[in-house]
């Protein structure tokens, strides 16, 4: 195939490992290294462009790549500042989770966010936000170090990303609102060539199957027959179960497919309800 398939992704950031790691789990093979702004695919006809993540939109929307794993925070403030960025969103990749959320300095009162000025990486979105709520606030556009601007009379308040808190926290701030929660996603370009198409099409559909399978597990256990029913209600999201019978006439092994992962408390209700011999597997990967 001469016209290869451009994935963009992050070169160097929080997306950049796991964004690697999903392509190799969908079976794109190449060899990393780490100031190559451009890989090629050993075994798909498949290139990786390795860029700013800020610049993954449009290297979308201008059809330079094919597909793109950037955050949504990324992807609403270009499409909020270019009404033009042609992107189809395609999947939460469920990774880089954080939510954008207004913080505040400890012990600062305020009744309404109208007349303060708010230091922010995302503009636009904060500016939509304002909008829809019919606030009347400054924005100060601020890259770097958003934490610091409270305390050097630069901002009243901030809206930043946060994933654990902690650095709001070590600053002295508080969170106090939410404007929008993100993960990675993939994004690719509206239209593409036929013979182009077809491998998007794959690359699209393995990717959605390692992230299904992610969350997945792959549960058995051994029961009296007569409890089937009442512990096959305990598994979470279930694919029809397997009912396998035992040498012992009066138990069976059941095999089930749970579309959510299996926490202890699970397992310790099946235990009380009588399953036995339970485990709980993950997998690889889940086609439809
Ligand atoms: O160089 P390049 O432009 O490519 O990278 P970047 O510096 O713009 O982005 P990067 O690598 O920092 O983040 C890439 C994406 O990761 C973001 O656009 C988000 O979608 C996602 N992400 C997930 C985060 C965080 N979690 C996160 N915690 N991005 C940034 N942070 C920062 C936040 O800005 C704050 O400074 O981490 C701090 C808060 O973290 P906690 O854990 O202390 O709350
Ligand atoms: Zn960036």
């Amino acid at each position: 195939m001469k016209d290869r398939i451009k994935i963009a992704i992050q070169k160097n950031g929080r997306l950049s490992s796991e964004s690697l790691s999903l392509l190799k789990k969908c079976g794109v093979e190449f060899t990393e290294s780490k100031n190559m702004l451009f890989i090629k695919s050993t075994n798909m006809p498949v290139d990786l462009l390795m860029v700013r993540d800020d610049d993954i939109p449009r290297l979308v929307s201008q059809k330079i790549a094919d597909l793109g794993i950037v955050g949504e925070n990324v992807v609403m403030e270009k499409q909020l500042s270019d009404k033009e960025l042609e992107i189809n969103q395609k999947l939460k990749l469920g990774f880089s989770k954080c939510r954008l959320s207004f913080a505040k300095p400890k012990g600062f009162e305020l009744d309404d966010l109208n007349n303060l000025k708010i230091a922010t990486s995302y503009p636009e979105i904060v500016k939509d936000y304002l909008v829809t709520k019919n606030i009347n606030a400054e924005i100060i556009e601020i890259h770097g170090s958003v934490e610091l601007t409270p305390f050097v009379n630069i901002s009243d308040i901030i809206v930043d990303l946060v994933s654990t808190g902690a650095t709001l926290e070590s600053n002295n701030l508080v969170e106090f609102d939410n404007v929008m929660e993100s993960e990675a996603i993939l994004i690719s370009s509206r239209n593409t060539s036929n013979e182009k198409y077809q491998w998007i099409e794959k690359i699209i559909s393995r990717i959605s199957s390692v992230i299904e399978a992610k969350d997945s597990k792959y549960i058995m256990f051994n029961a009296d027959a007569k409890d089937v029913e009442g512990l096959i209600q305990m598994l979470p999201a279930a694919e029809s179960p397997t009912v396998i019978p035992l040498a012992d006439k009066a138990k069976v092994a059941i095999h089930s497919v749970c579309r959510e992962d299996i926490f202890w408390k699970t397992i310790e209700s099946l235990k009380s309800a009588g399953a036995s011999s339970i485990l709980v597997l993950p997998i690889e990967k889940l086609a439809n």
